[in-house]
């Protein structure tokens, strides 16, 4: 494996913090499940618009390439090497009201964590027997959720090309052929051990074997984030009761990708704002004020359509579950206003 090189108009972190002297440092290491460097980076050198660049192969990829992770992390959440992360996901006395009462801005919210399953390395370098071990345990403890979770599991293994369409446009369902994750390895033996768990009103749902072993989603219409929220804290109450996740001290919970460590939490609102559309410098103005960052409506890397966003918080670590949740419920009030006297 050779030094990398990146075209001057690369923006990735990767591209900005893999220097020569670092490469050589950390060229020969691998993890006990066998993960190098040149696998951490494969997706960044491969996809030059990358943003980030990289992925880990298990929780050990956070320490042995630290010299590089470190920097990414620390400048993507403000989180630097000497910090703890903290949990804390306990709302009962927060007053959060409903963002858009009238129905006038926000489409849906939904709120979503990653989680991976200690024991086992994670998707990017995890065999095939191992992805439907564990998809099987996992689908175990899911059959057994009662009451507003209760649900079914459908494996994308023999789901009809029409089902699947419709789930993903429907935005319930996870895209397929995503390019980076593709480079990184996480498309392999694809749809095998993949599936999706939903309750029969689709308002709480578990992705399998996607970018993150599982991604735990609780969705609805309207802006009610106090709903949304209650519901995944209930979810993840019962599932932690059966399944170890795994966790560092330092870095919460471990992802595939850095940027959702800690609490691996996206929080996230379609909002409808036309006239800040049209006010780029306002509506940025806010983002970066509430920590906040702009998707498109189907998702990362997608364009936003008739003037609707995916706003969600940005920091996932080093804040806890209740700030990051702050963060996205005053700057979706801040946007409102914004958009109200525009
Ligand atoms: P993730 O949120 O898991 O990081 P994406 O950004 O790709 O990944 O989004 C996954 C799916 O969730 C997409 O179909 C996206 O449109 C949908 N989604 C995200 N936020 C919302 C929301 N507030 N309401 C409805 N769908 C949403
Ligand atoms: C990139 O570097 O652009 C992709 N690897 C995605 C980075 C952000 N990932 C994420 O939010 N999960």
């Amino acid at each position: 494996m050779t030094y990398p090189t990146f075209p001057p108009s690369t923006t990735s972190y990767l591209s900005k913090y893999l220097t020569k002297e670092l490469f050589e440092a950390l060229k020969d290491k691998k993890t006990v499940n066998g993960f190098t460097l040149d696998m951490a980076i494969k997706s960044g050198v491969e996809n030059l618009d990358s943003s980030i660049g990289v992925y880990a192969g298990d929780e050990e990829s956070y320490e042995l390439f630290a010299p590089l992770f470190d920097k990414i992390i620390e400048d993507y959440h403000g989180f630097g090497a000497n910090k703890r992360h903290k949990s804390d996901r306990d709302i009962h006395n927060k007053s959060y009201k409903e963002l858009d009462s009238k129905g006038e801005y926000i489409l849906s919210t939904r709120v979503r964590v990653g989680r991976n399953l200690a024991g086992f390395p994670l998707g990017t370098i995890i065999s095939k027997e191992q992805r439907y071990e564990l998809e099987q345990r996992v689908v175990d403890v899911l059959k057994e959720l009662k009451g507003e979770l209760e649900g079914e599991y459908y494996p994308l293994m023999g789901m009809s090309r029409e089902t699947q369409n419709r789930l993903i446009n429907d935005h319930f369902l996870f895209k397929e052929g995503d390019r980076f994750l593709e480079s990184a390895g996480l498309n392999r033996d694809w749809a095998e051990g993949r599936g999706i768990f939903h309750n029969y009103n689709k308002t709480f749902l578990v992705w399998v074997n996607e970018e993150d072993q599982l991604r735990i989603i609780s969705m609805q219409k309207g802006g009610n984030l106090k709903e949304v929220f209650e519901r995944l804290v209930t979810a993840l109450d019962a599932i932690e009761q059966k399944l170890s996740f795994s966790y560092s001290e330092r870095l919460g919970y471990i992802s595939s990708c850095p940027t959702n460590l800690g609490t691996a939490m996206r929080a996230s609102v379609h909002i409808k704002l036309p006239k800040l559309a049209n006010n780029i410098d306002k509506f940025n103005s806010i983002i970066k004020k509430y920590h906040l960052q702009i998707r498109g409506v189907d998702g990362e890397h997608t364009q936003s359509k008739g003037a609707v966003f995916d706003i969600s918080n940005r920091r996932r670590l080093g804040v806890t579950e209740v700030e990051a949740l702050d963060d996205i419920y005053s700057g979706v009030e801040a946007l409102i206003e914004a958009e109200r006297v525009s």
